[in-house]
């Protein structure tokens, strides 16, 4: 189990698009699973691999107990508006209100290589949205209108100083370091 760096906004991967997944390996497994223990160690409800500097098509979602890994997802359906603040482990402290379809429909790949598809709307189809976005080079901030860009970039480029290299080394809960022993604190 690994606690990977989250690289942040400025790290080029972030815009690259990724690469469709092919063979479903143990490799990408244990990314998967070390994407969740990142994430939760992160309190947030999605993480896509570009974010931790990797270019398949792959991202992990929590919401309120609702797990998913999403291998090769698209978005086949969306209907309705809804506007809403995010944020974004990419972006830490910074926020804004986008507005996106209220419900999706997402058809994805499971772990299993099994195609599945998942009907959501609230925060649930916000964040399939979002970590699709990262997949594809799209982040939140792109939403956003000239002046709330403005705004939220020049608040980043105050925030960006506490991460040398576009790297986001994650501090472990010292509470909860049992959970993950093999770290350093
Ligand atoms: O991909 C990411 O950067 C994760 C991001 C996903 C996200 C946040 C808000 C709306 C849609 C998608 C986060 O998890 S940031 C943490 C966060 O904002 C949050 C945490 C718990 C509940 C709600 C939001
Ligand atoms: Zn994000």
């Amino acid at each position: 189990m690994s606690i990977l760096d989250i690289r942040v906004l400025g790290d080029p991967v972030l815009r690259e698009d990724t690469t469709l997944v092919g063979e479903i390996t143990d490799e990408l497994r244990a990314l998967a699973r070390d994407m969740f223990d990142t994430m939760h160690v992160a309190k947030g409800i999605g993480l896509a691999a570009p974010q931790v500097g990797r270019s398949e098509r792959l991202a992990v979602i929590d919401v309120e107990d609702q797990r998913f890994v999403i291998i090769n997802p698209e978005v086949v359906h969306g209907e309705g508006k809804a506007k809403a603040e995010e944020g974004c482990l990419s972006i830490p402290d910074v926020y804004g209100d986008v507005e996106r379809p209220a419900k999706v429909r997402v058809r994805a790949t499971n772990l299993e290589g099994q195609e599945f598809e998942v009907e959501a709307e609230g925060l649930l189809a916000r964040c399939l949205q979002h970590e699709i976005d990262h997949l594809h080079g799209k982040l939140f901030i792109d939403y956003l209108s000239v002046l709330k860009r403005r705004a939220a970039l020049a608040k980043w480029a105050k925030e960006k100083e506490k991460y040398p290299g576009f790297i986001r080394t994650l501090e472990l809960d010292p509470t909860r370091a049992h959970e993950h022993p093999d770290e350093e604190l």
